[in-house]
Formats: structure tokens, C-alpha cells, sequence
């Protein structure tokens, strides 16, 4: 029988009245999630200022604190302020003023390249000179800008070798480089930091090199379109082959497309566009239903290792910021299923057997910016929870009335005294941008160093 207007009439209403009533249950869950999200970047905060007060505390003025005995200790014997320069912005963008403002004093009176000493380029350029220009960006400070180009300058003959790919360390003072067998990540993880340097200074040599650098890797990928775990500097060769997304080829990757994102170079995004699907065809290996990513020779694509590890995690963020939120996804539920086997990550597990191969914590990041970055572009709740989970276990094994501490082995939990500078760079920022509300920065108009440090496209 045909509908009545009336009949018509009431069936809408219903249909309107259940739509609305649906809209407004969500919208009082997300008040409610919110409103605990909110509750837990507090805690991150009070946690993060546990760690900073016991840095200021036994290690104000040096590279780094060790949690356990609560003494300061240097990378090279003397001072880089690798702490306070890597947790500026960090301090910056939890509106700790007070603290920040110490900081960039300490920073801007103390901070001096003018040192005799060889320092490792990738770790000096990722730290610190992003570290100086994330911050020069966040205050428009002058001064770190400068300190950033006298760092800048100072780096640069690290790249005179015979390929342009930049030797391992470089003498500060006198530009001597040593130690030409290096590998992917640490050719290609330049161009974000000198790169910005370039932009803010108008010199073209630092983008030039650092790009080469990126280049010359890349032009020496094998022809499955794989690259190799480390190659020596002056002669261009490969000296291991073995291939994989984890620590030392990581963030080669993460900046050919990042260098698309913020320079809007396009032959970084297509280095990116040859790269991926070779990862994905070599790399990725499904086991049991689950996605891990593994390693295979540069040459043959034969799988050599099934391990994956916290260095690892990082691959769920790029692949969701380069638009694969499906592999996104089911990696980081891979990476969360190794985090909870021990209640913390190790450095490698095998995930055929999922036996611990390297069972240290280090306060690595990686897993919580995946989580960040996974929430940022699904708002899926499970993440936010996921990362709360990851807060608590953290806390609990890693908090030490000193600050926090890595972890020697995640089976015993027993602590070791460290407390790398990305701690305070990285692992709690990441862990405050995930519960923060989004107004804390805007996602879509910076890009992240590897170390964690917003870039901001300016020029
Ligand atoms: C950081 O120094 C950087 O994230 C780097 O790219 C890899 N390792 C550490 C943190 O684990």
C-alpha cells in the first residue's frame, strides 16, 4: 500500500531523529576522549619535566645525563649542549617558558663550534642543526640561526670526497673527515637540515651538497632498485649488501619523500616513487597474517634476515605520510605486537620465531611517532589508546628517581644508565603531540626532521 504524506512525513523524522541522535553520541565521545586526551598530555608533561629537572639538575651545561648515577657525560669529551639544543623545541611547544628560556640562553652564551674535535656528521646534523633551526623557527631568535650557519660551515667539508658522499666525522676546527665506510642513512639524512639552512641563508652550497649526497646514494642502488648497509665514501662501492628499512638505511628513505614535502624537489619525490615499490616487493614479508618488513641482498632480493626492531617502528609513519594508510596500519600493529610481548620493545626480534635478538630499550621514539602519526591521519581512537598503553609501560619501567633510563634487556627490565638526548627530542614529544590538542602545531604546515624537530616551509 502507497505511503501517505503523513506516513512519508514520519518515517523522515525517525530517520532524522536517529541520524541526529548518532551525530550527537559521537560528538559527546570525542568531548569525553578529548577531554582524556587532555588528561594524559599533562601526565606526558609531568613526566618529560621528571627527566629535564634531573638533566638540569647533574648534567646542566653537558651533552647528556646518566639517569642511574645522575653524573653528566659528553660525547667528545667536551660539551656540544646535544641535550638542551635537542630538547628546545620540545620545551618550546609544551609552553615551559621558564625552562626555555634558560635553555636558549644556555644555548646562545655557551654553544661554541670553535672546538678541536671530530664529531659525527649525521648525529651533529640531525640533532643539532635541526635542532637550532626548528627552534630559530619557533622564536624567530636570530641567534640560533647564526649558531646554525657557524654549524653549517663547519660541517661542510665532510662532503669533499671523491663522490660528494660525506665522510663519517669531520674535525670542527681544523675540517679534516675520517672514516670513509658509511652507510644510507647517513649520506642521505642532510638535505631537511642544510637544505632549511640554505633557504634561510640564500647559500646554495648547502643544499647542493647535501643533495648530491642523497643522489649519489641513490644513483647507487642496485638494479632491483635496492640499496646496501654500507659503502665506502671514496670509492663508491658497496661494502654490505644487505638491505632493510631498519637503522642505517631508516631515514634515507624518510627524506627522499620528506625532501618532496618541504622543498618540493621533484626528484626526491621520484627517488621516493622508484624506492617504495621495491621495498614493498623485497622487503615487506607477510608471515601468519601479520606485515613485517625484513632484509634481503641489494642484488639478488633473497631474504638474508627476518628481524624487525624499534628502529623499524619509524616505517608505519612514512608509509601513512606518503599515503599507504592500509600497509600503514598493519605495521603498526606488528610493531605494537613486539612492543607487547615484553610489556617494552627490544632493539630486534625475529618475527618468524619472535625470539628477542637484541634485547636493549633505548628511549627510541620510533613507535610512538608512528602512533602519532597514524592517529593524525585516521582519528582512529585505537591509537590514541594504543599510545597511552605505550605511555604507561614506559613509565613504569623506564622512570628512575634520576630521570629515565634506558632499559638493558626488556626481559629483566633492568635499567641502564642512559638517557639519549632523542628522549627529550623525540620520545616525549611525540608522546605530548599525540594526547595535545592539534592547535599545539599544525601538522600540515611542517615537516619533521628525523630527529623530531618541526621544519617550517618559509621561503
Ligand atoms: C634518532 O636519533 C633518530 O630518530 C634517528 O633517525 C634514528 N635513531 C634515533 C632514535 O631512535
Amino acid at each position: 500500500m502507497p505511503l501517505t504524506t503523513k506516513g512519508k512525513f514520519v518515517i523522515f523524522a525517525l530517520r532524522l531523529s536517529s541520524v541526529l541522535l548518532a551525530v550527537f553520541l559521537t560528538s559527546c565521545n570525542r568531548v569525553r576522549e578529548d577531554a582524556h586526551a587532555r588528561h594524559v598530555a599533562a601526565r606526558v608533561k609531568v613526566e618529560f619535566l621528571h627527566a629535564w629537572h634531573n638533566y638540569e639538575r647533574y648534567a646542566w651545561g653537558h651533552d647528556a645525563l646518566r639517569p642511574l648515577s645522575k653524573t653528566p657525560h659528553d660525547w667528545y669529551g667536551q660539551s656540544l649542549l646535544m641535550t638542551p639544543v635537542d630538547a628546545l623545541d620540545t620545551l618550546i611547544l609544551m609552553k615551559l617558558d621558564s625552562e626555555a628560556g634558560e635553555t636558549k640562553a644556555l644555548i646562545v652564551k655557551d654553544l661554541s663550534f670553535d672546538r678541536d674535535i671530530y664529531v659525527k656528521n649525521f648525529e651533529v646534523t640531525i640533532r643539532l642543526l635541526g635542532g637550532l633551526l626548528s627552534s630559530y623557527q619557533l622564536t624567530g631568535d636570530q641567534r640560533l640561526l647564526r649558531l646554525a650557519e657557524i654549524l653549517g660551515n663547519r660541517l661542510l667539508p665532510a662532503f669533499n670526497s671523491p663522490t660528494g658522499l660525506p665522510y663519517v666525522y669531520v674535525n670542527l676546527l681544523t675540517g679534516q673527515a675520517r672514516d670513509p665506510v658509511t652507510n644510507p642513512a647517513e649520506t642521505g639524512t642532510l638535505l631537511l637540515e642544510f637544505g632549511t639552512l640554505s633557504k634561510l641563508t640564500g647559500r646554495h652550497e648547502f643544499y647542493d651538497k647535501a643533495k648530491r649526497a642523497l643522489v649519489e646514494t641513490y644513483k647507487r642502488r642496485s638494479p632491483l632498485g635496492l640499496v646496501g648497509r654500507s659503502i665506502n665514501v671514496e670509492t663508491g662501492t658497496w661494502t654490505e649488501t644487505d638491505s632493510h628499512v631498519s637503522g642505517g638505511i631508516d631515514s634515507y628513505y624518510e627524506y627522499l619523500w620528506k625532501c618532496w614535502l618541504l622543498f618540493g624537489d621533484e626528484e626526491c619525490r621520484d627517488m621516493w616513487n622508484a624506492s617504495i615499490p621495491v621495498i614493498n616487493k623485497y622487503l615487506a614479508d607477510v608471515t601468519h597474517g601479520e606485515l613485517w618488513y625484513g632484509h634481503a641482498d641489494m642484488y639478488t632480493g633473497v631474504r638474508t634476515e627476518t628481524s624487525y626492531g624499534a628502529l623499524d617502528a619509524f616505517f608505519p609513519a612514512l608509509l601513512a605520510l606518503s599515503g599507504d594508510l592500509q600497509r600503514a596500519r598493519r605495521l603498526q600493529a606488528s610493531s605494537v605486537k613486539m612492543w607487547n610481548l615484553q610489556g617494552v620493545e627490544p632493539e630486534i626480534l625475529d618475527y618468524k620465531t619472535m625470539r628477542v635478538i637484541a634485547g636493549a630499550y633505548h628511549l627510541r621514539p620510533e613507535i610512538v611517532e608512528s602512533t602519532y602519526y597514524l592517529y593524525h591521519f585516521t582519528s582512529d581512537g585505537q591509537y590514541r589508546r594504543t599510545g597511552e598503553k605505550l605511555f604507561n609501560d614506559f613509565v613504569k619501567y623506564c622512570r628512575t628517581d634520576g630521570g629515565y633510563a634506558a632499559l638493558a634487556d626488556v626481559t629483566t627490565k633492568q635499567q641502564r644508565d642512559e638517557m639519549e638526548s632523542f628522549a627529550l627530542a623525540e620520545t616525549f614529544k611525540y608522546f605530548y603531540l599525540l594526547f595535545a590538542p592539534p592547535r599545539t602545531l599544525d601538522f600540515d604546515k611542517i615537516v619533521f626532521n628525523t630527529e623530531a624537530h618541526p621544519l617550517r616551509r618559509t621561503w
